[in-house]
C-alpha cells in the first residue's frame, strides 16, 4: 500500500486508516489506498471485519476537485468501491467531520456506517455543477426515498449525524471523540450477531414505493423552478433520481454516468469549480501573512443611523458584538433604531428567531448623539452622507475621540479613501469597508486598502468580515472600487443601447436570460431613479431627468422605466417608449435594430475589459477576486463563474476582437486594456495570471 493508507489489525478487526490532508479527498493515492487496503484485509485470514476510518479533521470530503479535467490515473473510484461492496467480510465506514460527495458514496458501498454525533453527510456535487458520479444517485434514494434524495442532492445540504441515523443513512452513533473504539465495537457486534453483508444496491423497497408517482418529480421541479433557473445540475440530479426509481440499479448507473460525464466536461461545472476555489482564495492576501497581529474587536461604533448605518449595525448585533450608533439629531437616531427593531421583529414574526433574541440583539445597541461616546470602540465605521468635506470633517473629529489602535473605517462607495485619510494623524488606521445595500442581507464586503493602511488593520478587517458572515474581497482605492467600477461600464452601455435602438425591456431580458437576477433598468426602478437626482437642477437633459420630472421615480412611485401594478409587477411602458423615441429624435440619433448578441456583448465585454484594467493597476489581487465581487455583490450567475471567468470561457481573443470592432465604430469607451491585449498575444487567459 502507499503512504496515505495504513492497515492495522486489532484482534479480528482490520482498521484501514486514510490520511491525506487537508480533507482526505479521493485523489489517486487515496483511491489506491482504499483499493489495496481492503484487498489486503480481505486476504488476511485473521481479519473478520474491516473498519474504514480517516485521520485528520474529516472523513473523505469527496473526489479531489483539482483532478477534474485532467487525465485519469490510478485505480478508478468504482474499482475501490467494488472492492468494498463485494468484500466477503463486513466493511464499516467510521465517519467524523464531513462525509461528502464521493466520500459518502464510498461509505454507501460499505455494508454499515457509524458516525460521531458531530459528523455530517451530504452529496453537495450540485454546488460544483455536478451530480454524484460514483453511484450516489442510485444508492441514496434506495435508503431515503426519492423526496428526501431530491431535497438533499439538489440543495447539497450537509445532514447532521442524528438526522442521518433517523433516515437510515447511518446505522449507529458512537461517542464523540471515540470513533475508532466505537467503530471496532460495532464491527464486533456485526460479527457476533452474524449480521448480513448489506448491499444498498440490492435494497429496492424505497424506490419501488416511489415508482408510478411521477408527480413527486413534477411537483419538485415546479416548486423549485425559480431557484434552479439557468443551472443544469439540479435538473440532471433529478433525472438520476427518476432513473433510480424507474430502472434497475445497473441501468440507473448508466444514466448517472452519462449525465455526470456531460456535466463534468461542461462549462457550468468548470465555472462552479472555479467559484469553489475563488471563494477560498479571496481570503488570502500575499503580503499580509497569516501571523499578522490582529486587533481584538469587541465593540463597534457606527456614525450614521440611516439605511446603511442601521444595516451595518445589524451585522454586528447579529454576531453578539455591542454597537454604539451615533446620529446628529434625536429624530434621525430614533428613526434608525426603530427601523432596526422593526427588521428584527419582522424576522421573529417569520419564525427566524424568538422575541427574546430580538431583545438580546437590541440590548447590544447603544444609541447616542455624542460622537465622544465612540472613545472606547475598537472599530468605528462612518456611514454618513457621500460628500468628501463631510467625511473629512467626521474623520477629523474621530481622530481626537477614537482610542489609540482603533480602526477607522469608511463605508464610502465612491470617494477617495487616501484623501479621507489625510484628515487624521494616523492614516495607517484608515480603511474602507464598503457594505452593499441592504447591508444586513448582502454577503459582499469590499475591504478597501488605502495607501497607508497597516497590515494589521487589513488582517483584522478580513477577520471581522468572516465573523459577521460576509465574503470579503480586498481591493484598492479607485473610482467605484471593483464592483461599481465594472457596473459603471454596463450601465453606460445599457443607456447607450436604448438610445441607439433597443428598449429597456430588451436589454433587461437579455441580461436576465444570461442569468443575472434582473437587468439594469429593472434594477434602477428598484433602487429609485431619483438617487443622486436634484429636482432644482434638473433640466430634462437626460432620460432619467425626464422620468423623474414626470414623477416616474421607480417602483416606489408605481412607475419608472416600467409601469407597476399594486403587486409591483412590471410591464413595459408605452409612455417610456415614446419618451425614448422622442429623445433619440431630438438628439438626431438614427435608431437601428440591435441584436440580442450585441446587447450582451456591449454590456458584458467592457466589464471584462475594465476588470483587466483593475488587475493591471493592482486594484484587485486576482481575477477570481473580481468574480467573487460580482457573484456576491451583484448576483452574477455562479454557473458562469463571474465576469472574468466568463471572459476566459468565451475566449479573450473573441472579447478583444469585439472590443476593437466596437472601438472602431463607437470610440474609446471600448479601448482594450493593455493586459487584455497582452494575454491574447500570449494565447493566455485570466486563469493563467
Ligand atoms: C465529488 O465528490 C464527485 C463524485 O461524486 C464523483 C467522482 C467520480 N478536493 O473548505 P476548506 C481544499 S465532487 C480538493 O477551507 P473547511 C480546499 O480548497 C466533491 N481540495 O475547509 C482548501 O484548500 P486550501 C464533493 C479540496 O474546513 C482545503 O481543502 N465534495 C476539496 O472550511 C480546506 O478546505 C465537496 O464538494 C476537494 N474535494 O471545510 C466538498 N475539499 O487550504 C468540498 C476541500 O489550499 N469541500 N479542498 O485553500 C468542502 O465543502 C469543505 O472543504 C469541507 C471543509 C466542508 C470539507
Amino acid at each position: 500500500m502507499n503512504d496515505v493508507g495504513d492497515l492495522t489489525v486489532e484482534g479480528d478487526i482490520g482498521v484501514l486508516t486514510l490520511n491525506s490532508p487537508p480533507v482526505n479527498a479521493l485523489s489517486a493515492p487515496v483511491r489506491e489506498a482504499i483499493h489495496e487496503g481492503i484487498k489486503q484485509a480481505i486476504a488476511d485470514d485473521k481479519v473478520k471485519a474491516i473498519v474504514l476510518i480517516c485521520d485528520g479533521r474529516t472523513f473523505i470530503a469527496g473526489a479531489d476537485i483539482t483532478e477534474f479535467g485532467k487525465a485519469p490515473s490510478g485505480p478508478s473510484l468504482f474499482d475501490a468501491q467494488d472492492m468494498i461492496e463485494n468484500a466477503p467480510k463486513p466493511v464499516i465506514a467510521a465517519i467524523h467531520g464531513t462525509a461528502l460527495g464521493g466520500g459518502l458514496e464510498v461509505a454507501l458501498t460499505c455494508h454499515y456506517r457509524v458516525a460521531v454525533p458531530s459528523a455530517k453527510c451530504g452529496l453537495p456535487e450540485v454546488n460544483l455543477g455536478l451530480l454524484p458520479g460514483a453511484g450516489g444517485t442510485q444508492r441514496l434514494p434506495r435508503i431515503v426515498g426519492a423526496q428526501k434524495a431530491l431535497e438533499m442532492m439538489t440543495a447539497g445540504t450537509h445532514v447532521g449525524a442524528k438526522q442521518c441515523l433517523e433516515m437510515g443513512l447511518v446505522d449507529e452513533l458512537v461517542e464523540e471523540g471515540k470513533l475508532r473504539e466505537g467503530a471496532i465495537a460495532f464491527a464486533k457486534k456485526v460479527l457476533a450477531e452474524n449480521r448480513p453483508l448489506v448491499k444498498i444496491r440490492e435494497q429496492n423497497d424505497k424506490v419501488e414505493a416511489d415508482r408510478g408517482h411521477p408527480e413527486i418529480f413534477e411537483n419538485f421541479r415546479k416548486a423549485n423552478a425559480r431557484k434552479f433557473r439557468g443551472f443544469l445540475a439540479p435538473e440532471y440530479n433529478i433525472q438520476c433520481i427518476e432513473a433510480a426509481v424507474n430502472l434497475p440499479f445497473e441501468e440507473g448507473i448508466k444514466v448517472e454516468q452519462k449525465l455526470f460525464r456531460e456535466l463534468v466536461t461542461g462549462t457550468q461545472s468548470a465555472a462552479q469549480r472555479h467559484v469553489f476555489f475563488a471563494e477560498r482564495q479571496v481570503w488570502k492576501i500575499p503580503d499580509v501573512p497569516k501571523d499578522t497581529p490582529i486587533i481584538p474587536v469587541e465593540s463597534v461604533g457606527i456614525i450614521g443611523a440611516g439605511t446603511m448605518g442601521g444595516g451595518i449595525a445589524m451585522n454586528f448585533l447579529n454576531s453578539g458584538i455591542p454597537v454604539t450608533i451615533v446620529e446628529t439629531k434625536q429624530e434621525a437616531l430614533d428613526r434608525g433604531v426603530a427601523t432596526i427593531r422593526k427588521n428584527y421583529e419582522n424576522s421573529a414574526k417569520k419564525g427566524r428567531f424568538s422575541m427574546e433574541e430580538v431583545e438580546k440583539r437590541m440590548g447590544l445597541l447603544t444609541p447616542t448623539l455624542k460622537m465622544e461616546d465612540l472613545g472606547t470602540a475598537d472599530l468605528i465605521i462612518e456611514a454618513v452622507f457621500e460628500n468628501m468635506d463631510v467625511k473629512k470633517d467626521v474623520f477629523g473629529k474621530l481622530d481626537k475621540i477614537a482610542k489609540n489602535g482603533a480602526i477607522l473605517a469608511t463605508n464610502t462607495s465612491a470617494l477617495n479613501i487616501d484623501e479621507i485619510a489625510t484628515a487624521v494623524k494616523r492614516p495607517e488606521a484608515v480603511i474602507g469597508l464598503h457594505f452593499f445595500s441592504p447591508a444586513n442581507v448582502m454577503k459582499l464586503l469590499e475591504v478597501v486598502r488605502a495607501d497607508k493602511t497597516s497590515k494589521s488593520v487589513i488582517a483584522t478587517s478580513m477577520q471581522v468580515a468572516k465573523k459577521i458572515g460576509k465574503v470579503a474581497a480586498l481591493v484598492g482605492v479607485c473610482p467605484g472600487f471593483v464592483g461599481n467600477r465594472l457596473l459603471a461600464q454596463r450601465q453606460r452601455e445599457a443607456q447607450k443601447l436604448i438610445m441607439e435602438g433597443a428598449m429597456p425591456w430588451d436589454v433587461d431580458r437579455v441580461l436576465y436570460d444570461f442569468g443575472l437576477p434582473m437587468g439594469p433598468f429593472a434594477m434602477s426602478d428598484l433602487a429609485g431613479l431619483d438617487i443622486g437626482w436634484n429636482k432644482e437642477k434638473s433640466k430634462g437633459e437626460t432620460l432619467r431627468d425626464r422620468l423623474c420630472e414626470m414623477d416616474r421615480r421607480g417602483q416606489k412611485t408605481g412607475a419608472g422605466y416600467y409601469d407597476y401594478d399594486e403587486e409591483r409587477n412590471a410591464t413595459p411602458s408605452p409612455v417610456v417608449e415614446k419618451m425614448i423615441l422622442d429623445y433619440a429624435a431630438e438628439k438626431g440619433i438614427n435608431r437601428r435594430q440591435i441584436s440580442d448578441d450585441e446587447i450582451l456583448e456591449r454590456c458584458i465585454y467592457p466589464m471584462i475589459n475594465e476588470g483587466a484594467k483593475i488587475l493591471e493597476e493592482g486594484k484587485a489581487i486576482r481575477a477570481s477576486d473580481i468574480d467573487i465581487v460580482w457573484i456576491y455583490g451583484y448576483g452574477f450567475p455562479r454557473y458562469r463563474g463571474g465576469p472574468m471567468f466568463y471572459g476566459d470561457t468565451v475566449g479573450l481573443d473573441k472579447v478583444l476582437g469585439k472590443m476593437k470592432e466596437f472601438q472602431s465604430q463607437m470610440g474609446d469607451d471600448f479601448k482594450p486594456s493593455a493586459l487584455l491585449e497582452k494575454l491574447v498575444a500570449e494565447g493566455k487567459g485570466f486563469k493563467d495570471l
